[in-house]
């Protein structure tokens, strides 16, 4: 495909020690050299080389000292002839060179970059998404889950069940158009089989990527519970600063606050909220109202209770997986976090329900048995899988309607109902899956993608 020729600093922006421009289209090269004090050396240069030299600007002065690196389409990052230019990392230098180059290209939209490299064949939509996942990566586990599917492990993957929904839908259309001719039938036993694998390996993707969108988007956690148990004192121990205000006065927390920590890798977004009870305040009425609309919208809730006065009446919102904890446990009598065994035996003795998890703000590892809690509540594995996986939303959303589409052309083989719907069925399954790799995609739908790159992706 030929595009028009676009800049755009790869870097961030700020003082640096070096920062980089890449230039990418068929009038890159054209343009650098119009403004590199070696053009002749450049012009001839092989692809992968690198030459230093000056950027000159209009007038042919000297503006930097640059390293140009030199790539040959379509052995380049987005298939086209690309330059990249290291000036050093002053940004009214970067400023001024950007300036120059403006004059005779346009600056790409953010994740223009990458759209090309996609459009020119270089990387499927899975692996064009990694490489944003990758720059957006909240955690460390979330990097190398992105790098995995950068690998293409998970494209070659989907491009097998692909493949093999292509092959159950091209035996049913020619059921459907020798039907009336005397040729063997499709066997039908041996289709019901294979759509009964095909389905399974999509759903058991789509159950492995279950956390995906944990590892990109990050884990909501909501603290909540009565006034006064210790939800910010709790907020604060998993921060390890005091970012939330703590008293001993009931209502203290009325706006709620966001942090993120790691656990393990992966990215908790906790919000420590209002505590939740009856009230005439305005202020705090409003509040609790936050409180429950974050309650809903959490993937985990983490509901504080203290003692003595134990209700376990709280009917929880069947959204998010609930850890109901007993807060303030050194004021139990204990001054080291109790073994699971003791604790057992502690619930049992004053015949409190047995799920409870102690916590302690003030103990010594008083935060451990919740944080093991969370990682087996989630069913987060502590180690990343080397199985393909879904992280991203709208990936994760296309192989849903995917893995619809099989299971209504399994029952349609089922019900006998006919050919027409099993292959109907079956093609809505392939367009579904089309669009996760992005070998079919609406112009919208890249639009969208792209739009959430940054400028020089
Ligand atoms: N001994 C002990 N005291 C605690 C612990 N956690 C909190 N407290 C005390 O309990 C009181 C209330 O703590 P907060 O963290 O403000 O409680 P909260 O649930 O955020 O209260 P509201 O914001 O009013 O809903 C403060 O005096 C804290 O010092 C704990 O683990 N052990
Ligand atoms: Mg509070």
């Amino acid at each position: 495909m030929i595009f028009d020729t676009i800049c755009a600093p790869l870097t961030a922006p700020g003082t640096a020690a070096v920062s980089l421009l890449r230039i990418s289209g068929p009038e890159a090269l054209q343009i650098i050299c119009r403004h590199f004090s070696k053009a002749e050396k450049l012009r001839s240069a092989p692809g992968y080389t690198v030459l230093h030299g000056y950027f000159l600007d209009n007038t042919g002065r000297e503006l930097d000292e640059v390293l140009i690196t030199k790539f040959i389409s379509p052995q380049s990052y987005t298939g086209e002839d690309i330059l990249e230019l290291s000036c050093h990392g002053n940004p009214h230098l970067q400023a001024r060179i950007l300036e120059v180059l403006l004059q005779s290209c346009r600056l790409a939209h953010p994740g223009e970059f990458t759209q090309r490299a996609y459009l020119n064949g270089k990387l499927d939509l899975i692996r064009a998404e990694a490489v944003n996942d990758l720059i957006h990566a909240l955690s460390s586990k979330s990097s190398a889950s992105a790098l995995n599917q950068l690998s293409g492990k998970l494209s070659s993957h989907l491009v097998q069940i692909l493949e093999a929904v292509q092959n159950a839908r091209l035996r049913v259309e020619l059921a459907i158009d020798f039907s009336d001719q005397d040729l063997p039938q499709i066997d039908l036993e041996r289709l019901e089989t294979d759509l009964d694998e095909l389905t399974q390996t999509a759903e058991k993707l789509y159950a492995q990527s279950q956390n995906g969108r944990f590892l990109r988007e990050g884990i909501k956690v909501c603290l909540a519970g009565a006034p006064n148990v210790g939800k910010s004192s709790l907020f604060n121990a998993f921060l390890q600063s005091s970012r939330a205000l703590v008293s001993p006065h009931p209502g203290t927390t009325r706006d709620y606050l966001e942090e993120s920590v790691s656990l393990s890798g992966y990215t908790l977004v906790i919000t420590d909220t209002a505590g939740l009870r009856e009230t005439s305040d305005e202020l705090e009425s409003l509040g609790i109202d936050r409180t429950r609309e974050l309650i809903e919208s959490s993937d985990l809730l983490l509901y504080l209770y203290e003692l003595p006065d134990f209700k376990p009446t709280q009917a929880f919102p069947s959204g998010p997986t609930v850890l109901r904890l007993l807060s303030k446990i050194d004021l139990l009598g204990y001054s080291s976090m109790p073994s699971n065994e003791a604790w057992k035996d502690f619930l049992s003795s004053r015949e409190l329900p047995s799920d409870l998890i102690p916590v302690s703000s003030l103990l010594e590892g008083g935060l451990e048995p919740l944080k093991d809690g969370i990682l087996s509540a989630l069913q987060v594995p502590r180690e990343l899988p080397d199985h393909p996986q879904i992280t991203n939303s709208r990936q994760l959303a296309a192989l849903a309607r995917a893995i619809s589409n099989l299971q209504r052309a399994r029952q349609a083989l089922r019900d006998s109902l006919g050919y027409e719907f099993l292959a109907s069925d079956l093609s809505a399954a392939s367009t579904a899956l089309q669009q996760i790799l992005g070998t079919i995609s609406t112009e919208d739908m890249l639009g969208e993608i792209f739009a959430n790159f940054c400028i020089g992706k």
